[in-house]
């Protein structure tokens, strides 16, 4: 299924609403001295990887209840986000997850990434499940494995995620390690670091010149004592050990309740060494629930560093910028079409900050005047920006109420069935 510009230009209906808000909007920031265009501009281009295992409906341990029309197959996946990129014009990528989404036909799969206009970001490996005829099992981890050819196995799987990656046009690799143990004592944290050290730094080797390595650390889960890559200290510290090209991760729902993540990423980029952001938002854990569903400004200030960063810290690479969330109650098009709106919307009002203010009444200790500067960009409704951002391309003024306008889930259905198929996480 395929959403045209014209039957996206019909949903819009009539603009002069938009207009009379963006024209106020416009005229309130230069006072401030504030351009509108050049914040359009970065709206427009500023494109997020969706990943492909968000199409479906998600899950937890104790079940999984499906949404109708999900896909079940690749290139059923990448047409989802193809209908994502349509409405929203800021999902320019998906990320692929192997061997759930080892291509068959590579060709059809990149031609149908072009039609879609979407490229292949980071592609991640699966080192966390058995495999089917995988000789041997991860049952007692992977590249911390005390086995030597259980670590082998692992990384030998890692680069062939890379050489799949190589046909379809990334040039990045991610590693999630669910290496750890759930009990006291059940393993050497050191050995186990060591290990992991030793592997990640072959999967580097292994790597083409113009690839990255991002490291993803969590505390627990799918152990629930201790993970090897537990926080962004190990990730930055594995990732040092490997080289210029390997980062670390962040996934916003890898910290431990209250952690102070804009802290984290002001600190990564300061030492070059952010690679990218798995954006979600989260309750108590990992939840992957909807981007800024419950903590909308904790999301703005880590956009405030990010912003900061991407102008004050130049050694630092272009971020991978990838949703990684779950959907276990809404329509996975919907929630995603919502997080895409929450990402920029952080973003759109993170470029509202005035950093050299904010130095000033830094520098000068004045703390209410530091809130106001940070509080008065949060509280500004950027959402005019983000519409005539995709206007600019040709996108939906609201994507969430041109999908249902245009039934896209009640298209999905017929094209596809009642069936649905259990996909990925
Ligand atoms: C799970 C992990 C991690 C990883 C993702 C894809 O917690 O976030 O990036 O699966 O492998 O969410
Ligand atoms: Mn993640
Ligand atoms: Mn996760």
């Amino acid at each position: 299924m395929q959403i045209t510009k014209d039957q996206i230009a019909a949903a819009n209906g009539n603009l002069a609403h938009h207009d009379a808000n963006f024209n106020f909007l416009a005229e309130n920031l230069s006072r401030a001295n504030v351009a509108v265009d050049p914040l359009v501009k970065a709206l427009a281009d500023f494109q997020v990887a969706v990943p492909s295992w968000a199409l479906g409906a998600g899950g937890t341990r104790f079940g999984r209840f499906s949404f109708h029309g999900e896909p079940g197959s690749l290139e059923q996946k990448i047409s989802d986000v193809g209908i994502l990129h349509a409405l929203t014009q800021t999902a320019g990528a998906i990320s692929l997850h192997i061997p759930w989404d080892t291509p068959t036909d590579y060709t059809a799969v990149r031609d149908l990434a072009a039609e879609n206009g979407l490229v292949f970001d980071a592609i991640n490996s699966n080192t966390f499940q058995d495999q089917p005829h995988a000789t041997h099992s991860y049952k007692h981890g992977s590249l911390a494995n005390t086995d030597e050819a259980i670590r082998a196995q692992a990384v030998a799987h890692n680069l062939e995620v890379v050489r799949i990656g190589e046909q379809l046009g990334s040039k990045s690799l991610t590693v999630w390690l669910a290496d750890g143990t759930s009990f006291p004592g059940q393993r050497s944290f050191q050995r186990a670091l060591a290990q992991t050290e030793k592997s990640v730094q072959e999967i580097y080797t292994g790597m083409p010149e113009d690839w990255s390595l991002l490291i993803e650390y969590k505390p627990y889960e799918p152990n629930f004592y201790s993970t090897v890559i537990m926080d962004w200290g190990t990730s930055f510290m594995l990732a040092n050990a490997c080289g210029d090209r390997a980062y670390t991760l962040v996934d916003l729902g890898h910290h431990l309740p209250n952690s102070n993540i804009e802290q984290v990423v002001a600190t990564l980029m300061a030492k070059g060494k952010l690679g990218g952001f798995h954006f979600n938002d989260s309750k108590y854990g990992d939840d992957d629930l909807t981007v800024g569903s419950i903590k909308p400004y904790a999301l703005f200030l880590i956009f405030s560093e990010l912003v900061y960063g991407m102008q004050n810290n130049p050694h630092n690479p272009d971020l991978a910028w990838m949703i990684d969330a779950s959907h276990n109650i809404k329509d996975p098009l919907e929630d995603l079409i919502q997080s895409l709106e929450a990402i920029q919307e952080a973003y759109a009002k993170a470029l509202l900050v005035d950093q050299e203010a904010l130095a000033a009444a830094q520098l000068d200790h004045d703390v209410v005047a530091c809130q106001e500067i940070l509080q008065g960009a949060y509280r500004t409704d950027v959402r005019p920006l983000l519409q005539r951002a995709r206007l600019s391309r040709g996108g939906a003024l609201h994507p969430l109420e041109a999908y249902r306008k245009l039934k896209v889930r009640t298209g999905l259905i017929q094209e596809r069935g009642k069936h649905t198929v259990a996909t990925g996480l």
